[in-house]
């Protein structure tokens, strides 16, 4: 066999063979031409962690007692305590394609790890099960047909999106169960890319039908509506996504569904295209550029996203009068940002003024004037034992609330109507189960300075996610060892049961607290902040701060939420007569949004959801509906055999070539890679088949074994190495072996072969 493919070698020691990406073997010529002796230079060397939290790797000199003189790189010499020093792996394991294969597992030596691939364009590297990739934030040659064909014909096996991918497709094709690969990170850590590069190598494998090429076109068109302009990101998801891509018996692509999560508050508009539409001429009218309240809108000026949403509109079906439509309502919600009002009378009532903005309007969503003022500037209710009627006048501050309402259940039914169209598009005919692979793109775990309601649904998400991922794992791991019929006591892990708990919890969880409190009339932020205080204090997961801020301790650590706007947020209320309005137009769309409004309805509260009614529409809290859709995802997943990718973020400028060290520890930590680090640690994370074993190290051998079957050969090499009982263990195929262990074995076969190159250059000098 030429070189080392996927199928055996995966359960093998990769990494003594292949330290670098596409090195077959070892590179014993540039190494050994060194002259310091490898034992003393290699075996001393360790981390050294210096003021600024970064590792610095240094050689030990002498130790004494508890104290140990080291040398840094700048030839600095310290005098440092020995317990503070962390191994450093040796050379060989320089930049190896799984942190599985370091000898150290450690923080440090995982980050140089993939500080090294990095520094070399080596985005992918896997961490046992789990791919990890660091966003390059330029464009790398790692992508196109020639991999795509690389990958597949598997002449090429090194970590990659096309890899996992091409894994996904295989045990989808050999078991008959459906497949996920789910994609984490922080915001800005290449997410969405990554799950656009999985999508094009799905493509790519099963395209034919031409139905691909649509699957392919709605990234654009969801991108356009439901992305944003962040500080941390300059196309930021502002919703998650799960995409179901199926197949056909023969591996051909036969359809997609999209199932969308909440999009939260922020939202964007990013293309031209609305200019063109009826009345609209100029972006710079528009008072909803700007971060108002809660709507972001980031008008795109580049004109290639224009011309490729409208064909990919035109791919994916949606009829030229719909997208016309689609462009009026895009021009109706940045309309409805202009409209002012006016003070009418000495209670601070207003009426909006009937200008440009107010006209456009109402002849972009099909109303009548009229109605759409009093729509902006009243409201219905009904009171008394008689149900009467009576219309209240609203006030600037609820005038300009309504119109913002009104402007966000617009956009967002735009979005969950886009959903629809482009999955009755490539609806799949009969569905037939074990040929899928979903491929999941949420928002990541978030944890900034002032956290909000955005970010308690997103780290719930999150948490949610983690979990399916520690089961997963742990299962996995286990999987393997009683496979191999070797003696496993389970491994605890850390559960992150009880934070789901505090969440989740009926009566008495945040979710259900907060419920409680958005139903009360006169609930406030403060009153919720000082129930959650009440109730939650005895959880371990929970602390209650001063004012209205809690804290929650995370899988991936504390985050300190403020309350404020939590409510409100939660309500995320239309009034009645917004949705009268709409259902009232000539309009197809804003119709249609009215009922679907209508159909998202709770249970009705007496008297008050009925067309004619007066009151607000009774929606399901928002934190309720994340939930139901949260877990309809998640339903999704736990029928699907999970690969794992987890994106990393190398730095906070989105630009190439940076690699902050704390940084990508934090999301290390955070998104549970050295979890998975730290579990193969307990267990016997090293594995090499008996025939490999016997191989590599069989010549070290003093003594004449009798039997040459590999079992024997490898007893005999333990047995000879003095390598303690409880440091390894023997399965039916493999030797499994605890951190480290194998070292002693590679260092003394190092040290041979040296001796052994050493004495052949002798002899081939002595001979020339
Ligand atoms: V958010 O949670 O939606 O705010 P994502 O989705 O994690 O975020 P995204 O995929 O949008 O991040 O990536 C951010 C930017 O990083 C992209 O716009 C690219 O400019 C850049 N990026 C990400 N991955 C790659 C890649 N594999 N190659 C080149 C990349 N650039
Ligand atoms: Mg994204």
């Amino acid at each position: 066999k030429n070189g080392p493919s996927l199928g055996d070698e995966g359960d093998d020691l990769k990494a003594v063979d292949t330290p670098k990406q596409s090195s077959k073997q070892l590179h014993v010529d540039s190494k050994w031409s060194d002259t310091t002796p490898f034992a003393s230079k290699k075996k001393l060397q360790s981390w050294f962690q210096l003021p600024d939290g970064n590792w610095e790797l240094g050689t030990t000199l002498r130790t004494f007692g508890n104290e140990s003189l080291i040398s840094l790189a700048d030839e600095k010499v310290l005098r440092v305590n020995s317990e503070t020093l962390v191994p450093a792996n040796p050379d060989i394991l320089d930049g190896v394609d799984d942190l599985m294969q370091l000898s150290y597992l450690n923080e440090p030596s995982v980050l140089y790890n993939l500080q090294y691939r990095y520094n070399r364009d080596m985005i992918y590297t896997k961490a046992g099960p789990v791919l990890v990739a660091i966003n390059p934030f330029k464009k790398v040659s790692l992508y196109g047909n020639d991999f795509v064909e690389a990958y597949k014909r598997k002449s090429l096996d090194s970590p990659h999106v096309y890899a996992i991918t091409d894994t996904a497709m295989r045990e989808m094709i050999r078991d008959e169960v459906n497949q996920s690969i789910i994609i984490s990170g922080e915001s800005g850590a290449g997410k969405t890319e990554t799950a656009k590069i999985a999508m094009q190598y799905l493509a790519a494998l099963g395209g034919g039908s031409g139905i691909e090429k649509e699957i392919l076109k709605t990234n654009p068109i969801l991108e356009a509506f439901g992305n944003a302009k962040t500080l941390r990101n300059d196309n930021s998801s502002r919703f998650g996504k799960l995409i179901e891509i199926h197949f056909s018996e023969t591996g051909k692509i036969s359809g997609a569904k999209i199932q969308t999560l909440v999009k939260l508050r922020s939202f964007a508009l990013r293309h031209k295209r609305f200019r063109q539409s009826v009345l609209v001429n100029s972006p710079e009218l528009f008072n909803v550029q700007r971060e108002k309240g809660h709507i972001i809108f980031f008008i795109s000026s580049v004109p290639e996203l224009q011309h490729s949403l409208e064909e990919a509109l035109d791919i994916v079906h949606v009829k030229k009068e719909d997208q016309e439509s689609v462009f009026a309502m895009l021009a109706a919600v940045l309309w409805l940002g202009n409209v002012s009002f006016t003070v009418v009378d000495s209670e601070n009532h207003v009426e909006p003024v009937v200008d440009e903005g107010l006209t456009n309007v109402a002849t972009l969503i099909g109303c009548n004037i009229e109605e759409l003022k009093l729509a902006l500037s009243s409201r219905k209710m009904r009171v008394g034992k008689r149900n009467d009627t009576i219309i209240q006048k609203l006030t600037l501050a609820q005038a300009i609330d309504t119109r913002d309402a009104l402007a966000k259940s617009i956009y967002s039914c735009l979005f969950d109507w886009l959903v629809e169209q482009i999955n009755k598009s490539l609806a799949v005919g009969k569905r037939r189960t074990g040929r899928s692979i979903s491929i999941l793109d949420i928002y990541g775990f978030e944890s900034f300075e002032r956290n909000s309601f955005e970010q308690f649904c997103i780290n719930y998400a999150n948490e949610r996610l983690q979990q399916h991922f520690n089961r997963h794992l742990f299962k996995l791991e286990q999987e393997e060892y009683i496979q191999d019929g070797i003696d496993w006591a389970k491994v605890d892990f850390e559960d992150n049961q009880a934070c789901l708990n505090l969440f989740e919890k009926k009566p008495l969880g945040l979710q259900s607290l907060l419920d409680e409190e958005s139903t009360f009339p006169n609930g406030t932020d403060l009153s919720f902040a000082n129930k959650l205080k009440q109730h939650l204090s005895s959880n371990p997961c929970f602390r209650g701060e001063r004012g209205k801020a809690f804290t929650v301790c995370h899988y991936a650590g504390e985050v300190s939420y403020d309350t404020t706007g939590f409510l409100e947020k939660n309500r995320d209320l239309l009034h009645m007569d917004s949705i009268q309005l709409l259902s009232s137009c000539t309009c197809q769309l804003p119709q249609a949004f009215a009922s679907s409004m209508l159909v998202q309805s709770e249970k009705p509260v007496v008297g008050a959801l009925h067309k004619s009614g007066g009151a607000d529409s009774q929606k399901l809290s928002v934190t309720t509906k994340f939930k139901g859709q949260l877990f309809q995802l998640m339903q999704r997943l736990e029928n699907t055999t999970p690969h794992f990718i987890r994106c990393i973020k190398p730095n906070n400028f989105q630009s190439p070539g940076s690699y902050n060290q704390g940084l990508v520890l934090q999301q290390l930590r955070c998104c549970g890679v050295l979890e998975v680090v730290r579990i193969s640690r307990s267990g016997f994370p090293t594995r090499m088949s008996h025939q490999k074993f016997a191989r590599r190290y069989g010549f070290l051998l003093l003594d004449h074994v009798a039997s040459q079957d590999p079992l024997s050969v490898s007893v005999a090499i333990l047995h000879q190495f003095n390598i303690l009982p409880e440091m390894y263990q023997v399965g039916y195929t493999k030797l499994f072996f605890r951190t480290g262990q194998i070292g002693v074995l590679e260092d003394t076969r190092n040290r041979t072969l040296h001796g052994i190159l050493r004495v052949q250059s002798c002899f081939r000098g002595h001979q020339a």
